[in-house]
């Protein structure tokens, strides 16, 4: 996080990067959603700058020093720029406090949780199923450094890192998530929606913009354009956070394949 002496008022409007995607005004960047939800929840002044893959660094590269792959989302509110989309919900929450999105119980910990568990174990399990798909919602520049930098990273083609690699992969990390929600829901916050509800939100869109299987049961896929995404009257954007209209239809859109 990187901030400076001259505070910005909440009156400052907000600029946030997001990534690139082939279509203009679409969002495709499960990291990013999260942070354009919260902005959106909280009702937030923001216009968006799209970046895309190989231009990040240039761009954006300065909020992370040392990081020799900067990464998106990233916000610049007056001269404050914070990057990371979990810095920058912490900063969101200092400064933009109502509605909140951390719990208010188990605080920034159990959410913290969560989004780990969203990035380090859910979306790895169906990683390679994805990645072949992905290339397709980027910008052809984009596309080109995805595909060459994955490819370097994994040492062999997409084509070849994806095959026999199925979305069922899925099936046994989100046992816990739905036997929590049939339990404590409506909400993976209980009554409310979170920043939790946001980033299950956000990996399994991915999910559904990736794989026409799951494309049908969720409302913001890759050709949701981003303005629609968590967007519009609270209400809906409670309903892009929570997915489901009913208790229990959270499961059902995850594990409906
Ligand atoms: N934990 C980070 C992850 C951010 C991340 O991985 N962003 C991807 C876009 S979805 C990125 O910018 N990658 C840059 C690259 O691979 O060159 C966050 O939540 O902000």
């Amino acid at each position: 996080m990187s901030s400076s002496t001259n505070a910005p008022s909440a009156e400052d409007e907000i600029i946030f990067y997001d990534l690139m995607c082939a279509a203009p005004g679409e969002c495709c960047s499960p990291n990013c959603w999260r942070t354009r939800m919260a902005l959106q929840y909280k009702g937030v002044k923001f216009r968006t700058v799209w970046v895309s893959y190989p231009d990040i660094k240039s761009l954006v590269g300065h909020t992370q020093p040392g990081k020799e792959v900067p990464t998106l989302p990233v916000i610049q509110h007056g001269a404050t720029w914070i990057a990371d989309s979990w810095q920058i919900l912490q900063y969101l929450e200092q400064h933009f406090p109502s509605p909140p999105l951390l719990l208010p119980g188990a605080g920034a910990q159990t959410t913290h949780f969560f989004q780990c568990y969203c990035e380090s174990v859910l979306i790895p399990s169906v990683r390679l199923c994805i990645i072949t798909k992905a290339p397709a919602l980027l910008d052809e520049r984009g596309r080109e450094y995805f595909i060459r930098t994955r490819e370097a990273a994994l040492g062999v083609s997409l084509e070849e890192a994806g095959r026999g690699q199925t979305v069922n992969a899925i099936r046994a990390p989100l046992g816990p998530v739905a036997k929590n929600l049939s339990e404590y829901g409506p909400y993976l916050g209980g009554n409310q929606t979170t920043w939790i509800s946001s980033s299950s939100a956000s990996s399994s869109g991915l999910i559904g913009g990736t794989t026409p299987l799951y494309r049908p049961y969720w409302g913001c896929t890759n050709r949701t354009p981003a303005s629609r995404c968590g967007s519009g009257t609270r209400g809906s954007s409670t309903w892009l956070l929570r997915g489901p209209r009913r208790r229990g239809d959270f499961e059902a859109r995850w594990c409906i394949f």
